[in-house]
């Protein structure tokens, strides 16, 4: 299968299906969609994706939307190495994790959420950077505790997980607004475990061909 990702370097969702390739070692033509110029607002992006966000995975001609689709889709087609469990019960408990990152952390820190508060909500810098720190703040003790229950050397055991994939992008991101991390020295720690390893240096945003400083 010919592979195609639309992505952006910073978005936090693409860098989770990035993970996921390079963890399967899958080629995927990488096409950069500039979020801060607004290219996923496009028409000729929303024709393939009518949410206008990223990652969008193009396989062949068939275009896939939401990140843990297109991993779950990866992961179905290509079973080694694993992303998930074997259990239901312990599939179901991973799922759960990244779901504490996709669906709880990330959709109110999004772009397009963060600018709806500068404009038209009027909040300055300093009161959306504070929105973004609490929410990651608040899910990412609900998570250290998941960790102190399941982890071990990643998010739930010994293997790494989907959930991992969620988890190391949202700290990335969480640096970037200066969250204070100290409470969570179990999360940290398997961010630095995901982080020693080739694939994840392959998928890091700083590496990737669209990175920039802005
Ligand atoms: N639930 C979606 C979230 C996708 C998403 O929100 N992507 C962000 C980048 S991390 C985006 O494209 N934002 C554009 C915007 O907010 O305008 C997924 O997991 O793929």
């Amino acid at each position: 299968m010919a592979l195609t990702l639309y992505g952006y370097w910073r978005s936090s969702a693409a860098y989770r299906v990035r993970l996921a390739l390079a963890w399967k070692g899958l080629d995927a033509a990488s096409v950069p969609i500039d979020l801060r110029r607004g290219q996923q607002s496009a028409a000729d992006f929303t024709a393939r994706n009518r949410q206008g966000l990223v990652p969008l995975l193009l396989d062949g001609d068939n275009a896939i939307s939401q990140s843990l689709a297109i991993i779950e889709y990866l992961e179905e087609l290509h079973p080694e190495p694993p992303l998930l469990p074997a259990t239901p019960l312990d599939r179901a408990r991973v799922r759960a994790a990244a779901l504490m990152v996709a669906a709880d952390i990330h959709p109110i820190n999004n772009l397009r959420v963060l600018k709806y508060l500068k404009s038209p909500l009027g909040h300055d810098q300093a009161t959306i950077d504070t929105w973004a720190r609490h929410w990651i703040t608040a899910g990412f003790t609900a998570l250290e505790a998941f960790a102190a229950e399941h982890g071990g050397r990643f998010l739930y055991g010994d293997a790494l997980s989907i959930a991992d994939l969620c988890l190391v992008p949202q700290l990335y991101n969480a640096r970037r607004v200066d969250t204070d991390l100290t409470a969570f020295p179990r999360l940290l720690a398997i961010d630095a475990v995901v982080n020693a390893q080739d694939f994840a240096h392959a998928a890091h945003p700083a590496n990737q061909p669209d990175a920039s400083e802005a």
